[in-house]
């Protein structure tokens, strides 16, 4: 039992140490008949996520971003990736105010070229990429808006409809 024991620490201290960095990546889809695309990536490093987002064929801005719960973009609506992704049953809010959802990330500004970018980085301990099932943004989505979140409308910001998806999946590298 112990020498067991102690087989499984190495093997995880192993896993752990070789895998550096971990990083995740969402390819935008366009919905409900827009341009919008893009790429999206989360970083982690000592234990906090970072997202970095280039969205661009964006409407007059700002446009609400969020994580949604379901990773599944196959409706032409958006709708199939169900609602914000709220693992702590908290009401919809703004980021790092609570109460708010894990998934709500909030407003990106649109430039004049109707590009937007975002940088965030989660110092709330909200996402990981692989972690626990309370945080792991593997498998969850991301919905762009054509509106804005008003940070404050139940169960979700009244945002308007959904502009874009991307399912978030582990990146190999
Ligand atoms: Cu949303
Ligand atoms: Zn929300």
């Amino acid at each position: 039992m112990k020498i067991q024991l102690i087989l499984l620490c190495t093997f995880v201290f192993v896993a752990c140490s070789t895998s550096s960095a971990k990083k995740a990546i969402a390819s935008i889809e366009s919905k409900n008949g827009s341009s919008a695309s893009g790429t999206i990536v989360f970083s982690e490093e000592k234990g906090a996520v970072k997202i970095k987002a280039t969205i661009s064929g964006l409407g007059e801005g700002p446009v609400a971003i969020h994580l949604h719960s379901v990773g599944d973009c196959s409706s032409d609506d958006g709708k199939s990736a169900g609602g914000h992704w709220n693992p702590t049953k908290e009401d919809h809010g703004e980021w790092g105010k609570a109460p708010f959802h894990s998934g709500d990330i909030g407003n990106i500004n649109v430039d004049p070229n109707g590009i937007g970018k975002l940088t965030l980085v989660d110092q709330h301990g909200r996402w990981s990429i692989g972690g626990t099932t309370e945080t792991d943004i593997i498998g969850k989505s991301i919905i762009i808006h054509a509106g804005m979140d008003d940070m404050a409308s139940q169960p979700s910001g009244a945002a308007g409809m959904r502009i874009g998806c991307a399912v978030i999946k582990k990146a190999t590298d």
